[in-house]
């Protein structure tokens, strides 16, 4: 490290500061696979810190006693600010995660900005209900800001996903305390900046740097000063998550992993399934919590399509992400690149064949099609979150909707089909929180997003963000009788 290298600091109270010990970790860009920046490594001390900043902030300041108009004209600037600042956001998450800057810069940041118009609107056109009593009284619901939000974020989609639950939050007049995934910290503190410069007072987004066990992340999760918890990430910290904050009964709301099942009936446009399901499982190097990673096809068009699938596969462009041309970069570190070489080197242990794909160069993986496996195979079972797919044939619709349903997640499924009645047949059968017909990663932030199983607990989007991050309260009002 030089003296010219990048410090990501916290940003408490409106301030960017160091820990109190001055403790700090590396952050590594996955391709060149050095050390680009250096980083605040906060812990129990600085989490602390952050909650009592958001506390006062909620208790004391402007923020939640604003009305909805004043506070959305803020977020909207951010969001302008958002994408003036998008290679530099944009570039922050690609050196941090190595999604191809594309991707980073050309999907995640307008999405972002997108969080910020779309919850600031949604809030402030929120209606609530009236509900006129027989007996004369007259129900009425108040959305109450809920206090102070932890939120604590992954590395696969840092800048989106932190806005995902940053933006419904803020919207609702809430202040939060993030904790972005240690992998990917630059963007968050880049935002940080950004919405001071928007007009968000101190206080009301802090972000605080460090680990998750025995860390920053944890102390978030146990403070008592915390009203909600929105974490996204693994299914094993979820559960982990959940039980700090039993003690405090804080409501949590976790986005957790999945094994996505993608059907390809034999009445399919093929075009249309080969081009969604290679985006469903490469995207992003496979590391998505929605990825298409096990693809089921209906044996009639099981060789042909398997033939183009290898060879669009084949045909994607694997480098670095800083390349305009790139579709897939490296993983995101070389703690998750050993991972999912484990999974690609058990392959034939287990009793499958790769039919493309493998090792790269560097931390890459290779897209990687996976056929012949037996269902008990760990790359079958588990989330590998990385290139990776197992591909199987299936002879009937009621085979296909067992296979997809046989699993412990239930985040998303994917079907293709030209059968109208097929498509919503199979899609009520399936045990998912998102079901897509014909298409793939389309959405509308109306709608809700979460997981069943071991895929999450809870849903947010539009109006489900709004009851995770507000108290409702029902006001009870003795009036006269109205004559009809
Ligand atoms: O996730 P973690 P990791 C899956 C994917 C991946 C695996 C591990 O399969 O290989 O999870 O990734 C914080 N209290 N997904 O280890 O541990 C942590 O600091 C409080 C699925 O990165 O879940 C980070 O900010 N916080 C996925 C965040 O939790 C804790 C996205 C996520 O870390 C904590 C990412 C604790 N006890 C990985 N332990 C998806 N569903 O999109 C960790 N953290």
């Amino acid at each position: 490290m030089t003296s010219s290298t990048p410090f990501i600091p916290h940003l408490i109270d409106g301030e960017p500061v160091g820990s109190a010990s001055g403790a700090r970790f590396d952050t590594v860009d996955p391709y060149t696979r050095e050390p680009w920046a250096q980083v605040a490594l906060g812990g129990a001390e600085e989490a602390a810190r952050a909650v009592a900043a958001a506390r006062r902030a909620f208790d004391h300041g402007p923020w939640p006693r604003m009305g909805f108009a004043e506070r959305g004209a803020i977020l909207h600037r951010l969001a302008d600010l958002v994408e003036a600042h998008a290679d530099e956001l944009g570039g922050a998450d690609t050196a941090d995660m190595g999604k191809p800057l594309r991707d980073s810069r050309g999907n995640d940041v307008p999405r972002s900005a997108l969080n910020f118009r779309f919850f600031a609107d949604h809030a402030r056109l929120s209606t609530g209900d009236a509900l006129p009593m027989d007996s004369g009284h007259h129900a009425y619901t108040r959305f109450e800001p809920a206090g102070v939000v932890a939120a604590i974020a992954p590395w696969n989609f840092p800048l989106m996903l932190e806005t995902w639950k940053i933006a419904p939050a803020l919207a609702w007049g809430n202040t939060v305390v993030l904790k972005p995934a240690e992998d990917t910290p630059a963007s968050a503190s880049i935002l940080a900046r950004l919405a001071l410069e928007a007009g968000v007072p101190a206080g009301v987004l802090n972000v605080v740097h460090g680990y998750g066990p025995d860390s920053a992340g944890q102390a978030l999760t146990e403070d008592p000063r915390v009203d909600r918890i929105t974490f996204t990430g693994e299914s094993g910290t979820g559960r982990a998550i959940s039980r700090a904050a039993a003690a405090n009964l804080t409501p949590v709301s976790l986005e957790l992993g999945g094994k996505g099942a993608n059907l390809v009936f034999a009445d399919a446009d093929l075009d249309t399934a080969v081009s969604w399901s290679i985006r469903a499982i490469f995207a992003n190097a496979g590391q998505v919590c929605l990825a298409g990673s096990r693809l089921y096809v209906q044996r009639p068009v099981y060789d042909e399509f398997l033939e183009r699938f290898a060879a669009a596969a084949d045909a994607l462009v694997v480098g670095d992400p800083k390349d305009p041309g790139t579709d897939v970069g490296p993983l995101a570190s070389y703690e998750h690149y050993l991972k999912v070489r484990g999974y690609v080197e058990g392959v034939e242990a287990d009793g499958g064949k790769l039919r493309t794909g493998g090792l790269g160069d560097g931390w890459v993986v290779r897209p990687t099609v996976v056929v012949d496996v037996p269902g008990s195979a760990r790359v079958y079972r588990e989330e590998v979150f990385g290139p990776v797919v197992v591909v199987r044939p299936f002879d009937t619709e009621a085979e296909a909707v067992g296979l997809a349903n046989d699993t412990r997640y239930g985040l998303n499924a994917m079907l293709f089909t030209e059968n109208l009645s097929r498509a919503h047949r199979v899609a009520a059968a399936l045990k998912a929180g998102t079901v897509w017909a014909n298409c793939f990663f389309i959405r509308d932030l109306r709608a809700p997003f979460g997981g069943v199983g071991d895929s999450g607990v809870g849903r947010e989007g539009g109006t489900f963000s709004r009851e995770f991050f507000t108290e409702p309260k029902a006001v009870v009002m003795a009036i006269a009788p109205v004559p009809a």
